[in-house]
């Protein structure tokens, strides 16, 4: 028979029990709290970008510099492989690059295959503020670059990169491979102060792919898509799989019918996963927000990770679930 003084005791237990279990559960949940403003980025060159990125969130600024200025750090770095025009090129060895941006009013503007200029990321920032288009290609692309100020830069592959590419040449055989070495696109999402969302996504593409093979990070509702009512999604890995479900469009719609970020993400890959392509050796790695500022990943395969940078959370890597292995 439980007597007065033992159930005071075990009530004691239990709600000694119960707050440390919420601790250990918030501690855990802490990565996708809801929380202002947030910028969350992929893989861990993510760590550096959203350190530029949170320099203009965390003084009031609008997530749209954001998450500009935060993909430009990658952009800017000698040593990334994947993104901007240090990376690795085509089979012909051209680097060509692919970038899209988007806001909080739906404005989007992108340059796809883009030859030698630094920040593709600003060209299609300056695509969709100055034309009333959204997508330039190539010379076209570049032209209207260099009309705007930007500056042509002549060399045509960094030391490295020209190693990897005629060592590849060797064998000249195509084949995605998971993670790191062939897929290391940023995408990144933020949601500013005032509650608006932007986000942005930049690559040099598959390596030795095609040349003329644009992907999928270029464009609007594949890598990136943002609906300031409900939240936004970006995504790397291979585009071509993307592409085919519309990814990151697809995740927004599953967050506006009430999916979590995590679940969305998931929900798409699922949808990838019926794909009659072999899956095993591609990565596919999507990052979402919602409007609360909640946020959540999901991968094909292990090995893909994010960054995500809050008041709460500083600047952590987080490895996603995956659906396969
Ligand atoms: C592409 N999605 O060109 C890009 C590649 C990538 O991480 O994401 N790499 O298909």
């Amino acid at each position: 028979m439980t007597t007065r003084r033992t159930f005071v005791k075990l009530s004691a237990m239990s709600a000694a029990l119960f707050s440390v279990t919420k601790s250990f559960s918030k501690s855990l949940s802490a990565a996708g709290e809801g929380t202002k403003p947030v910028v969350l980025s992929t893989w861990k060159h993510g760590v550096a970008a959203n350190e530029g990125a949170w320099k203009v969130l965390s003084s009031g600024g609008r997530a749209l510099d954001a998450v500009e200025q935060g993909v430009m750090v990658t952009e800017s770095d000698i040593k990334n492989l994947s993104v901007g025009l240090w990376a690795l090129p085509d089979r012909d060895g051209h680097v060509t690059l692919d970038a899209c941006i988007m806001d909080e009013k739906s404005n989007c503007g992108s340059v796809c295959f883009l030859q030698h200029i630094k920040h593709p990321i600003s060209v299609a920032r300056m695509v969709m503020e100055k034309t009333p288009h959204i997508m330039l290609a190539g010379e076209g692309a570049l032209k209207f670059a260099l009309d705007n100020g930007f500056t042509k830069e002549t060399f045509d592959r960094s030391p490295e990169a020209d190693a990897a590419w005629k060592e590849w040449l060797r064998k000249s055989e195509y084949k995605p491979i998971i993670n790191f070495e062939n897929h290391d696109t940023i995408g990144m999402i933020a949601l500013d102060a005032s509650g608006n969302l932007s986000g942005s996504c930049t690559t040099s593409g598959l390596s030795y792919k095609m040349h003329g093979r644009v992907g999928d990070s270029p464009i609007i509702g594949a890598s990136l898509f943002v609906d300031n009512e409900v939240g936004a999604a970006t995504a790397t890995g291979v585009g071509e799989e993307v592409i085919r479900i519309c990814g990151s469009h697809t995740i927004v719609e599953m967050m506006r019918a009430g999916h979590s970020p995590e679940e969305a993400c998931r929900i798409a890959l699922e949808r990838i996963k019926k794909s009659p392509k072999n899956l095993k050796d591609m990565q596919i790695g999507f990052l979402a927000i919602n409007k609360h500022g909640e946020s959540g990943a999901y991968a094909l395969h292990k090995g893909f990770n994010y960054v995500a940078y809050s008041a709460n959370n500083n600047n952590q890597l987080i490895d996603s679930k995956f659906l396969l292995d």
